[in-house]
């Protein structure tokens, strides 16, 4: 080999060298390196896209305190803030540069029996409790609209009706997890879901498919500052912060 082969083939494997602990220092500190002021030649390596945040925490469209007798001021706060925010975080870390991210939440939840754990159960969070903010109003006596009053008459009766095979759901899940009304194929459904799976998810389509028009959280976390073990109360409590407005344009979206 003469001098001039053998200095080709070092700076190649120099060459080689940075690049690999290029890639170990860019895993070891994903969000501080500046990639424009890197020392080293990157022209042979893949352009690197920023870390996205692709979630974010919805704000809620009234005070913590709006909705007090019934739901109180530091449940909301700690519940929006605090839980639901957890969620957010913890969402966007596990999708953090798999194949998924940028997906909607509908999306993932459509194909959720094949993702991880954790996407799982950050990802019906903030999908759960997305819903459910929208849900809740300070604004008293909001009304059905005739449509979905008339499909709550022919699924349950009546309204009374509904309310109790409702309340039976909520009270009926063990430990954590949620109650649904459901739009069907086959008209409304009433059923319910364990910890923060909900009715879009894959899983779900046996016991509790359909497009989601109401959810009531029924983890303790949801009630228990000022109900305690008290699930009842607080089930019977959502009655007068629910907005039914919001219901109806969901079931007449869907
Ligand atoms: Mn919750």
């Amino acid at each position: 080999m003469n001098r001039r082969k053998w200095l080709q083939q070092a700076a190649r494997y120099t060459t080689g060298l940075v690049a690999m602990g290029f890639s170990f220092r860019s895993l070891a500190q994903p969000y501080v390196l500046d990639f424009n002021t890197s020392p080293f030649d990157t022209q042979n390596l893949e352009p690197l896209k920023p870390k996205s945040m692709p979630f974010e925490l919805p704000a809620l469209s009234y005070a913590h305190n709006a909705l007090e007798p019934h739901f109180d001021a530091m449940t909301m706060e700690i519940h929006h803030s605090k839980h639901h925010a957890a969620y957010v975080n913890n969402l966007n870390a596990a999708l953090n540069g798999t194949a998924h991210e940028g997906k909607s939440l509908e999306e993932l939840m459509a194909i959720i029996s094949t993702l991880p754990a954790a996407v799982r159960n950050n990802g019906g969070g903030h999908y759960n409790h997305s819903l459910f903010w929208t849900l809740l109003t300070p604004q008293a006596s909001t009304k059905p609209s005739a449509k979905l009053e008339a499909a709550i008459n022919e699924g349950f009766g009546n309204m009374d009706g509904f309310k109790e095979q409702f309340t039976k759901a909520a009270m009926g899940r063990f430990g954590s997890g949620w109650a649904w009304l459901c739009r069907t194929e086959n008209g409304l459904k009433i059923c319910s879901t364990a910890n923060q799976d909900n009715p879009l998810m894959d899983t779900e389509k046996a016991n509790c498919g359909g497009y989601p028009l109401l959810g009531l959280d029924v983890w303790e976390h949801s009630y228990y500052l000022k109900y305690q073990n008290r699930r009842a109360d607080y089930v019977h409590a959502f009655w007068n912060v629910l907005n039914w407005e919001a219901v109806s344009r969901r079931y007449e979206a869907g």
